[in-house]
């Protein structure tokens, strides 16, 4: 069996209702309200050069940076999600406003390539001088990653043929070579980008301009610290101390411990994921399964939310995983399931899999409310009430990171070889694949991540000889499967089970996934979870909102013999609540420290997906819930 490659966002059809309604959520709200912010907060207005510098809009930090130098990024992060969006459903207004973006770029462009607005417009004389602070390299890669996927729906190349040419003036800036540059940037990001172009373009420069960035990040001497030197400052003066914050305390090869923030963690071990695969690199892989050890065995939410500091953004300790103060940026968990499809493509074992589909539906997903206008950027597994999702952020990083995964959800549903197709996901897809030589219709159609029948239809257009592999995923016991409604054995292998055959049209596959609503417990030294559950139903993880209960949900106690029922519920459009009879505090006064219980009365206890909480007003929220 050759490696398997994901099918891309394009060709793939989105049927099944969960994501429908999140697309188009995402394609008729967010999208257009995304970018009226991007215009209100003149973030477009800063790409209209030359201009004389206008005041900062955001202030910058004591430290002297503002998170407006990434301005350029938010751009590029909006074309990408909507370039996937229009993929589902061409929009003429938003073509036009990508489109006008795009006037604005080919202006800014200077003649030797570069183009990033906030050097052309502020500090033209520096440029390239503070890597591991000021995201150019970061904001390169969003604009190009917007490039490429604007390239894929539509095939107009003009901001490809920008960003090839900005590219171009990248690569004489760095390499090993006679007056280079020996930098990568503080964020990695382009790396991913660049593998992406590859992927589209086949272009062998951009991968090898991706895998310098991954070579020689953490070499010594260490590149910021000559930088800030070079530039007259002191490097002990870096606000972080340690570059474990960019992942450049060492060479990536060496490196076995999840460190720094998280989000920038994630994109490199995504994009030496990505090399590993496409370079055949077994020390590069052997890298990445141990930072996957590590993250998986002692820093990864049970959402798949990770990095519980603000200060770092990011990891601290083993084990600390506080859920009333998590920080768990979305953009980490988005960013998680980037890394765990790149790992999957490594090896296909549904581990990666099962990560990648809990971060998803959980610890990303949460990011982007209901109505596809309110965001989080900090996912507590607890909350008094008092955080509330917001409609923008001076900082609006995870704003288009959830949307743009939203919008290109496709992209991860399926792989494909010559001669294998793999489910990965489920929900409700149509693709079509060369499979064994021959044209494959294939259709999904289920109401997963509710329900785990899945019917699959198979219509090649002449008898074919390919293999199917199902993802059977880690929280499923007693999978069953039926082909043309002859049972066959679930033998799963690395959490996928293969069915090889001639197959002919017409021919049906039925998977059935039992979800058991099930209670998760958490490792010991995760002290504050001590005595608590966290209630689990196929791939999503639940919490208890005030909204369901007539208290903070914190008087709530779960007797640990206490069933636990799914129960299809009219919320939301049509979700599967779980119900349990359960036990409150009174409504009494309670003293602050008791020897003997107060009272308890009987009540019902019901929790929703965790991805849902804080659409309904303010309102206290736990995920892990106290036994007794
Ligand atoms: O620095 C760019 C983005 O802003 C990071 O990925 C986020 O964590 C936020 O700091
Ligand atoms: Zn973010």
């Amino acid at each position: 069996m050759t490696r398997l490659s994901p099918v891309p966002f394009v060709d793939v059809r989105l049927t099944g209702d969960f994501w429908s309604e999140r697309l188009n959520t995402v394609l008729d709200r967010t999208i257009p309200s995304q970018h009226a912010k991007l215009e209100e907060m003149t973030i477009l207005a800063s790409l209209r050069l030359p201009q004389p510098p206008p005041p900062l809009v955001i202030k910058r930090h004591a430290n002297g940076f503002s998170v407006q130098v990434f301005w350029d990024s938010d751009v590029g992060k909006w074309i990408e999600a909507a370039s996937y969006a229009l993929a589902h459903r061409r929009d003429a207004t938003i073509e036009a406003q990508i489109e006008a973006i795009i006037d604005d770029l080919a202006a800014a462009q200077a003649p030797d390539g570069y183009l990033n607005c906030w050097y052309l417009c502020r500090e033209p004389e520096n440029r390239w001088t503070n890597l591991r602070d000021n995201h150019e390299l970061y904001n390169a890669g969003h604009l190009l990653e917007g490039a490429v996927a604007y390239f894929q729906t539509t095939g107009r190349r003009r901001l490809l043929d920008i960003m090839e040419r900005y590219l171009e003036h990248i690569r004489g800036q760095f390499g090993t070579g006679p007056g280079q540059r020996r930098g990568y940037c503080g964020h990695p990001e382009i790396e991913m980008a660049l593998i992406k172009l590859y992927r589209v373009t086949g272009d062998a420069k951009a991968l090898a301009l991706a895998s310098y960035f991954v070579d020689e990040r953490g070499a010594s001497p260490q590149y910021f610290d000559e930088e800030a030197r070079a530039r007259g400052a002191d490097p002990a003066d870096f606000t972080q101390k340690t570059h474990e914050y960019s992942q450049s305390h060492m060479p990536v090869r060496q490196q076995t411990k999840v460190v720094g923030h998280a989000v920038r963690a994630m994109y490199l071990y995504a994009a030496m994921a990505d090399l590993a695969a496409l370079t055949d690199d077994p020390s590069l892989q052997s890298a990445c399964e141990v930072l996957w050890d590590d993250l998986m065995l002692t820093k990864v939410y049970v959402t798949g939310g990770l990095g519980p500091s603000a200060s770092n953004e990011g990891f601290t300790r083993d084990y600390d995983l506080p859920n009333a103060t998590a920080y768990a940026e979305t953009c980490a968990a988005v960013a998680l399931v980037f890394w765990a499809q790149r790992m999957l493509h490594l090896d296909m074992d549904g581990r990666y899999g099962d990560m990648m589909e809990t971060a998803l539906f959980n610890g990303a997903l949460v990011g982007l409310s209901r109505d596809g206008t309110g965001y989080f950027y900090a996912n507590p597994l607890e909350s008094d009430g008092t955080p509330h999702r917001w409609h923008w952020h001076d900082c609006p990083c995870c704003t288009m990171n959830v949307s743009r995964l939203v919008a290109s959800v496709a992209g991860y549903m399926v792989s494909a070889s010559d001669d294998t197709l793999a489910f990965h996901l489920y929900g409700g897809i149509e693709t079509t694949q060369t499979l064994g030589g021959v044209a494959t219709r294939v259709r999904e159609t289920s109401r997963y991540p509710f329900d785990g029948d899945i019917a699959i239809t198979i219509d090649p257009a002449t008898p074919a000889d390919f293999t199917l592999l199902l993802r059977i995923p880690g929280w499923c016991d007693g999978a069953s499967l039926r082909v043309n409604g002859a049972d066959v054995p679930v033998v799963a292998h690395n959490g996928y089970a293969a069915l090889t055959r001639r197959w002919q049209a017409g021919d049906r596959v039925a998977l059935s996934l039992p979800m058991v609503a099930e209670r998760i417990h958490a490792h010991p030294l995760v002290t504050n979870n001590a005595g608590r559950v966290a209630l689990r139903r196929g791939p999503l993880v639940y919490c208890v909102e005030e909204a369901d209960h007539d208290a903070p949900v914190q008087m709530l106690r779960l007797p640990p013999d206490a069933p636990l029922s799914a129960t299809q519920s009219p919320l939301f459009g049509g979700i599967v609540t779980l119900t349990s009879p359960a036990r409150r505090y009174g409504n009494g006064s309670i003293p602050l420290y008791f020897v003997k219980d107060p009272d308890m009365t009987a009540t019902p206890l019901t929790a929703i997906p965790y991805y849902l909480w804080a659409n309904r007003g303010a309102g206290s929220m736990l995920v892990w819930v106290p036994e007794t």
